[in-house]
């Protein structure tokens, strides 16, 4: 859908009407805002179109569409490398420059890097795992200059809209540290879930750009398919956590494995399937 009304008075106006619709305010209070920027019919529009925009369900998975080989991001030329089809796994060379990975590793040291978590399946809470020993950061979406040009290339890679994109983590893994094998998406059948799906629906993809060379260990590893990216600094692996059907699908199953020597570090991005705010 185009939300042309929607889209008529501009980026503030849109984020207010998207906001108030999934507070739930009444029309009659909304238009009243509204009216004399938008005319009646225009607001009413825009309201049906905000309405429709926060509940649709996903239409589709975000897949790249490998037509060519190398893909124009505008102002980077990124290299497809490798691509599955089930799950939905490609590989692609050159999304940032080695000067943007160590911009971005600096960020997210001067941020302060802390001991990663992962969500309780229970509470839905925050918590430390022994499953996940990396350290990291969190930055917002449009962060900085940088983040906001990262998230812009990855977007148009497989075509994903940027306001379903979560803030960019960066991670941190020493020799010894990883993340077990696990899944992005939020289990529905997990109590500690439904607070997660209630801001943008589904995690429906993963991006983890790497931001180092690492010496030995540190894969991406899809162990159900028996495939491992290794990292290469500036390289991205990308994958649909969803079926065709927007099911959860279960070949997702990945892990960061262990770090033998060095230390890697990636950045990951996750999409929702709607808006995330
Ligand atoms: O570190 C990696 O290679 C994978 C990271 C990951 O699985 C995640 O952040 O969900």
């Amino acid at each position: 859908m185009t939300a042309t009304a929607l889209n008529y008075a501009g980026n503030k106006w849109r984020e207010w009407i998207l906001h108030n619709v999934e507070q739930s305010c009444t029309q009659e209070s909304m238009l009243k805002h509204m009216i004399p920027t938008f005319t009646q019919e225009q607001a009413l529009m825009a309201l049906s179109e905000a309405r429709e925009l926060l509940t649709s369900p996903a239409l589709n998975r975000p897949l790249i569409n490998v037509t060519t080989n190398q893909v124009d991001l505008g102002d980077i030329t990124a290299q497809v490398v490798f691509k599955l089809m089930n799950p939905h796994v490609v590989v692609i060379d050159n999304v940032l420059t080695a000067a943007e990975c160590d911009l971005l590793v600096q960020a997210a040291i001067a941020k302060n890097i802390a001991p990663s978590t992962v969500v309780h399946i229970e509470s839905g809470e925050s918590v430390l795992g022994d499953y996940r020993t990396s350290s990291g950061c969190c930055f917002s979406r449009s962060e900085t200059e940088l983040i906001g040009n990262m998230e812009r290339r990855l977007s148009t890679l497989n075509a994903w809209p940027l306001e379903n994109g979560e803030g960019i983590q960066v991670l941190q893994y020493e020799v010894g540290q990883q993340y077990k094998p696990h899944f992005d998406y939020f289990d529905p059948k997990n109590a500690g879930s439904s607070k997660h799906l209630k801001r943008g629906g589904q995690r429906v993809g993963t991006f983890v750009v790497y931001l180092s060379d690492v010496e030995a260990g540190g894969s991406t590893s899809f162990p159900e398919v028996g495939v491992d990216v290794y990292p290469r600094k500036g390289s991205a692996v990308y994958f649909s956590s969803v079926d065709e059907a927007g099911k959860p699908c279960l070949l997702t199953r990945h892990a960061g494995t262990p770090v033998i020597s060095g230390v890697k570090t990636v950045a990951t991005y996750w999409q929702r399937e709607r808006a995330y705010r």
